[in-house]
């Protein structure tokens, strides 16, 4: 039974979750794996999906560990090993031979065995969780880059070598009903072709596929169903109806299927409107980390759903996934109630040294971000396409947008996500007001389809939320040329516990509560605004480098806080938007 997503994903192919027990060898000294002969290295039996950060000893762990775990095949057969998301770059081993290996926590990936004899063997992951040269996404951030096998982890014991990689699923409103373009790639991986037959069965139809010749590698098959308008529900946040798609594969040698879910829905823009399934929709939006005090950024299924009936209680109806792809599990949940998901890339703004606020931003410098980035693009886009929930792709949170380096950027990535999926509009927050406080100016509101601005008009700058909203529509609606504007980020922190009921100081709960209302009170009903997100739903744990602005080591903005504790905010946001509290 499938653990990577909420329902089933495989009906005739044979799954093995690998989720449990994996034994972890961490170096004796410093964060530099030796040999297997290392006298100082420690061995510690730890749960997956989990990150080292969460056991006794290892809070502060950055660098490579190995993860270890025997499997047993009873037959022999191909095998393809899933890994939901490994925190942050790893190869993975088995039997001691390389088969694969990724970089970035947030996205899924696949090795591919064409042959696992029967019996035992050794699957092995080298980790690594280091800040450097390795990685261009996680950074010393405002949020913590945790070490671990952090999503869940599959083994596929596959019947031949040719099974089904993708399904996609682009539904289109037509006259009479509905199309939904489907694409399929199939894979084959032995040496020989063969002659195989593909079915596609979704909402009462169904596809049947002449046989086709599946040469070694990929083969891409694509085709059309059509639907009368009457024959299927579209797919809404007061009634999100899912329907689910099951493609057959069979060969001489091999019998394999794919489930996935999908939703009738279009997302378009109009004006300065987002239109879902043809009326506007607006956005009562919260930004959310992956980041649980018991789990760090490896949140069990459990929590994801405590997480969402919070957000639900608090009248929300959106969740921007700040500032990665998010587990296919929590995907799963807001298109099982109806929320909608701003999706993000893996790309926030990275800052050195220590106060936040005053250092210069230099993204998209490390040599490795246009390809590393580009590559999260491509996995997220592709991975999460058939989710009705995700109606904006979002990508590069914050940064370099005021600069000529940073358009091509923006540019190169914005023309990506589109040809990987023309079907959703595309946007970024900008924090580069081109005012006293943030004099980078912005040179890429032409490039979305929906504006995304950060405020923290009354956090970071003492200036009230509807003035600060007035000048920056008089600095940017000519840039924005009549799109979309979301308010993307605003909030305060709160220091949980810490209550000033006389001066409402700044850190004091009761702050948060005023910062907050008096921006929800311009943003709510504001006509220009398509929406907002509240930053954030909760506390999270930020990298050392931000501590000075960081009392507790975390961002406090949250309105629970890391065990999902509310503050007072919690309260009074629900209260403001029509939640339940
Ligand atoms: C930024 C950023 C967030 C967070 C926030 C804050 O706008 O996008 O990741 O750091 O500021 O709390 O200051």
């Amino acid at each position: 039974m499938t653990k990577t997503r909420t329902f089933q994903t495989h009906r005739v192919r044979e799954v093995i979750p690998l989720d449990g027990t994996w034994v972890f060898t961490f170096p004796g000294s410093g964060g530099t794996l030796s040999g297997p002969d290392d006298p100082g290295a420690r061995r510690l039996e730890l749960e997956v999906p989990g990150v080292w950060e969460t056991h006794p000893g290892r809070e502060t762990y950055r660098g490579e560990a190995r993860a270890a775990r025997l499997l047993v095949a009873a037959r022999e057969s191909p095998a393809r090993f899933v890994f939901q998301g490994v925190s942050h770059t790893c190869e993975v081993f088995l039997d001691g031979r390389a088969i694969g290996a990724h970089h970035n926590a947030y996205t899924a990936f696949a090795c591919n065995v064409p042959r696992l004899t029967a019996g035992e063997h050794l699957l092995e992951l080298e980790i690594s969780n280091a800040h450097g040269e390795l990685s261009a996404l996680h950074l010393p951030n405002d949020y913590y880059n945790y070490g671990g096998i952090s999503r869940p982890v599959e083994w596929h014991a596959l019947s031949g070598p040719c099974f089904i990689e993708t399904l996609h699923l682009a539904p289109t409103r037509v006259d009479a009903g509905w199309r939904v373009r489907w694409r399929m790639t199939i894979r084959n991986l032995g040496e020989a072709t063969e002659t195989g037959r593909v079915e596609l069965a979704l909402a009462g139809r169904e596809w049947n596929g002449e046989p086709i010749s599946l040469a070694p590698g990929a083969t891409e098959l694509e085709g059309e169903l059509c639907y009368e308008a009457s024959a299927v529900t579209p797919w809404s946040p007061e009634h999100p109806v899912l329907y689910e798609a099951h493609g057959r594969l069979s060969s001489a040698t091999s019998e394999d299927d794919l489930v996935d879910r999908m939703g009738f829905r279009t997302v378009a823009v109009r004006g300065s409107e987002v239109l879902l399934n043809g009326e506007p929709v607006r956005f009562r939006g919260i930004n959310r980390h992956e980041d649980h005090a018991a789990f760090g950024c490896a949140l069990p299924l459990a929590a994801m759903r405590h997480d969402l009936e919070l957000i639900r209680r608090l009248g929300c109806n959106a969740v921007r996934t700040a500032h990665y792809p998010n587990d296919p599990r929590f995907l799963d949940l807001c298109d099982e109630q109806g929320l909608l998901v701003w999706e993000e890339n893996h790309a926030r703004a990275l800052y050195e040294g220590g106060d936040v606020r005053s250092i210069t931003p230099h993204p998209m410098r490390h040599p490795r971000f246009a390809e590393q980035a580009e590559t999260c693009n491509q996995e997220m886009v592709t991975q999460h396409f058939n989710h009705p929930s995700i109606v904006l792709w979002g990508i590069l949170n914050e940064c370099d947008s005021y600069t000529a380096f940073g358009r091509s950027q923006y540019e190169r990535q914005f023309a990506q996500v589109r040809a990987l999926d023309p079907s959703r509009p595309v946007t970024y927050a900008s924090c580069h007001h081109g005012d006293e406080r943030k004099p980078k100016t912005d040179i890429c509101q032409d490039l979305p389809d929906v504006c995304g601005w950060n405020f923290y008009h009354n956090w970071y700058e003492q200036l009230d939320p509807a003035e600060g909203l007035r000048r920056a529509l008089g600095r940017w609606e000519e840039k924005m040329a009549g799109k979309p504007m979301i308010v993307s980020e605003f909030g305060a922190d709160a220091l949980p516990g810490y209550f000033d009921p006389r001066r409402v100081a700044k850190w004091s709960e009761e702050r948060q509560v005023v910062a907050l209302l008096e921006c929800l009170d311009v943003y709510l009903d504001h006509p220009r605004l398509a929406g907002f997100f509240i930053w954030q739903f909760c506390d999270v744990r930020v990298d050392e480098a931000f501590a000075p602005r960081r009392p507790r080591v975390m961002n406090n903005k949250g309105l629970v806080d890391e065990h999902r504790r509310p503050k007072l905010a919690f309260e009074a946001v629900a209260r403001r938007l029509g939640g339940v509290g």
